[in-house]
């Protein structure tokens, strides 16, 4: 079977990520069929709305090949590593501009690369099985596939938090942070999306359940106050003054992060507050180039996904040693 199989249904057009051992992660041959499925699908009048769904019971999709990009950096090729982001980036903001609905079924894992095949669509369904974040400076990258957008516009410093934290949501959560539109739960799943086949996305309203409260909504206050400090090193000093077990544990979350990628990524999502979809992707994709170069990514890609000791060695090791001229230097006029 093939990675992206892609089909006509009644009157949508439907994509099914299909790697399922890998979490449905995104090689770059998905990439590109996709790209080409949409295009297709956005002059055919037959198809109304694409919805697009991960096999398995695990995983929407878990993000980029990050195998492939460990061992393409391995092997020094930096040209196939900017093709894959280049093609990938690209991708996502074809999925922003696709002028019909775009329905993202997410019921299981949801990360990074995931995010960005789902969040620029028109409506993003979660279950209660679901989990998304952009995680990605936990192995020393950065929000990309469009995060430095979309993470600047959620509410207060919600995003800032969600970035540099990587904090997993579950369905409800995720749909009042606004990374989803619409809870679903998963015994509704399959009869949803048989009706969006039948009849578009005006059934979604018949779906969608009353959220629970938000588990995040007694700490909004101390993420909006801490994770709108003007630095990094100012977070942690923020945290530090809440005195608080919640306090406690986000700066240990950070701690374990890289402390480099914390502050690229930062700065990032900073600058992106001002910026177009497409300026942020062309920021990021200066960026990945970068950050392809640091000695954290390879550490990281190692730590969590190759060996998963979780025990990453930083470089530098504390987020007090970083210094704030080379990250202002990667992003060169931007
Ligand atoms: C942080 C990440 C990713 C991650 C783990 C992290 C990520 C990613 C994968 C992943 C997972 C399973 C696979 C795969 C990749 O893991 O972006 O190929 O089979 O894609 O801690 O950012």
């Amino acid at each position: 079977m093939a990675a992206l199989e892609t089909r006509q249904d009644g009157r949508i057009g439907r994509i099914l990520l299909n790697r399922p051992d890998a979490l449905n992660a995104l090689d770059l041959p998905m990439i590109r069929e996709m790209s080409q499925v949409l295009v297709w699908w956005r002059d055919k009048p037959r198809v109304n709305a694409v919805v697009i769904e991960g096999a398995g019971e695990r995983a929407f999709c878990a993000g980029g090949d990050i195998r492939a990009l460990y061992e393409l950096a391995r092997s020094g090729d930096a040209e196939s590593i900017e093709t894959f982001f280049r093609e990938e980036y690209v991708l996502n903001r074809a999925i922003a501009e696709f002028p019909k609905p775009y329905v993202a079924l997410i019921n299981g894992v949801c990360m990074g690369g995931g995010m960005g095949v789902s969040i620029h669509g028109t409506f993003r369904i979660a279950t209660e099985h679901a989990a998304l974040a952009m995680p990605e400076t936990a192995i020393g990258l950065f929000p990309d596939v469009g995060g430095s957008y979309f993470l600047p516009r959620l509410p207060g410093a919600l995003g800032m938090y969600l970035a540099l934290t990587g904090t997993r949501l579950n369905g409800p959560d995720a749909a009042h942070a606004g990374f989803a539109t619409h809870f679903v739960p998963r015994r509704r799943l399959a009869a949803l999306s048989a009706g969006l086949a039948q009849d578009g996305a005006a059934v979604l309203a018949g779906y969608a359940e009353q959220l629970p409260d938000f588990s995040l909504a007694r700490h909004r206050t101390s993420i909006d106050r801490c994770f709108s400090a003007s630095s990094v090193p100012e977070i942690l000093h923020r945290l530090e003054a809440e005195r608080s077990d919640w306090a406690r544990e986000t700066t240990a979350a950070l701690r374990a992060r890289s402390p480099s990628s914390l502050c690229w990524s930062f700065e990032l999502i900073r600058r992106g507050e001002d910026s177009m979809l497409g300026q942020c992707l062309a920021r990021e994709l200066a960026l990945t180039r970068e950050v392809t170069r640091h000695q954290d990514l390879m550490e990281g890609i190692r730590a969590m996904v190759i060996d998963k000791d979780r025990n990453p060695s930083w470089r530098p090791p504390r987020i007090e040693d970083v210094d704030p001229a080379a990250i202002q230097a990667m992003f060169p006029a931007s």
